[in-house]
């Protein structure tokens, strides 16, 4: 009979080690409950010691995320069932016996026997049993000892998802400055699984990510720092990066072979009348039978939406390009304004005029005529000569 325990000193040094420890001793009990606790209580050990040496060194606000793009852990997690390493873990055996151990075997899966001497690591990937016993000097042989370990040396897989309502024009994609771009990350471990998911906005504050969507305010997506961790220490900084637009359609898969073309200028907007004012002096003049109309163009991501309001209204209207009438004699005022597809919205155009819808109005009466007459000479500007 044999006993397994399993020491996780990773915390302590820099490597991690797996230690199993053998007894020749065949009479020593078999496992206990003690053990199950110990094992319980040294993985929760590790686990706050990885928080000690990694984890809070890189939450803390203002921390850089460490240099390098990937990088292959040296710790220990034990799942609930299984237990994970990473080719960077050593694996020691140790034995002890009543009156002397002799030599140390071991084998890895199906691979010759070897007799131990110094620990060892397994690089490949994938689940491995390691086999161990010892023999002491008076050739008692201990039963083999089995342990199964999963070797984890992937880091986990990054996905940005990046979502902003772009618009694109004959095969330009257009951005407004005022754009608030949100960002997804997506990672995922399918080995050991992941411990934790940092990001940095540019050079801002590394952050922990919860699973939740975050927006930064920019013309052109910022450049996101992303650092994801495995539970051995896999990390990586790479990702892949999908853009999409508002609609849940790709646009591109990197954002430095999306070239986007910021549109800050509003559409222009013209009032037209159907005929040219009267003009009497400066006072614009129509009549009721004018009609207007609305126009607005946008070079850039194109014209979305034009509105307008007359006179004293509180609200823009849509316009949906109807022609536009007065009946009422007086001041008018037409006042529009457009939005372009990326949401830059004109100042106000105004156009004011007169309408006129009074008819003249005409007296007749009787003028002089060349012929002189009585009423003539009564005229002032006729001279009345002294008798
Ligand atoms: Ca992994
Ligand atoms: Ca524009």
């Amino acid at each position: 009979m044999k006993r397994i325990s399993l020491f996780l000193i990773s915390a302590i040094i820099f490597t991690g080690l797996v230690i199993f420890q053998t007894k020749a001793n065949a009479d020593d009990d078999v496992t206990d409950v003690t053990d199950v606790n110990d094992v319980t209580d040294v993985t929760e050990a590790d686990d706050a010691a990885d928080t000690a040496i990694d984890t809070t060194g890189r939450t803390t606000v203002g921390t850089n995320i460490p240099e390098g793009d990937t990088g292959v852990g040296n710790k220990i997690f034990h799942g609930d069932t299984r237990t994970f390493i990473t080719g960077n873990v050593k694996i020691e055996l140790t034995e002890t016996d009543n009156i002397e151990t002799e030599r140390t075997f071991y084998r890895i899966n199906d691979d010759e026997e070897q007799e131990y001497t110094e620990s060892f690591s397994i690089e490949e990937e994938g689940m491995h049993t390691v086999t161990y016993y010892s023999v002491d000097r008076l050739g008692n042989r201990e039963a083999p000892g089995i342990f199964s370990v999963i070797v984890d040396n992937t880091p986990p897989d990054v996905i940005l998802n990046i979502m902003a309502p772009f618009v694109i024009n004959e095969e330009m994609v257009y951005a407004s400055e005022f754009f608030n771009y949100q960002y997804t990350i997506r990672a995922s471990d399918s080995a050991s699984g992941l411990r934790s998911v940092l990001y940095s906005v540019g050079d801002d504050t590394v952050k922990k990510y919860y699973l939740q969507p975050f927006f930064v305010n920019s013309s052109v997506p910022a450049k996101i720092n992303i650092f994801a961790e495995d539970k051995v220490g896999n990390f990586t900084k790479q990702y892949a990066t999908n853009i999409y637009d508002e609609d849940g359609t790709l646009i591109a898969t990197s954002a430095d072979e999306l070239v986007i073309t910021v549109d800050s200028t509003p559409p222009e907007v013209t009032i037209t009348a159907d005929k040219e004012f009267f003009m009497k002096g400066d006072l614009q003049v129509a009549s009721k039978d004018y009609k207007f109309t609305i126009n607005a163009t946008d070079e850039q991501s194109g014209l979305r939406s034009i509105y307008y309001r007359l006179n004293d209204d509180q609200k823009f209207i849509l316009y949906t390009g109807e022609e536009i009438t007065f009946s009422e004699n007086g001041m008018h005022r037409i006042e529009a304004v457009a939005v372009d597809r990326v949401g830059n919205t004109s100042p106000g155009t105004t156009l004011e005029f007169y309408v006129d819808t009074i008819v003249p109005t005409t007296e007749m009466k009787f003028g002089k005529t060349d012929a002189p007459s009585a009423d003539a000479d009564l005229d002032s500007d006729t001279e009345v000569l002294p008798e």
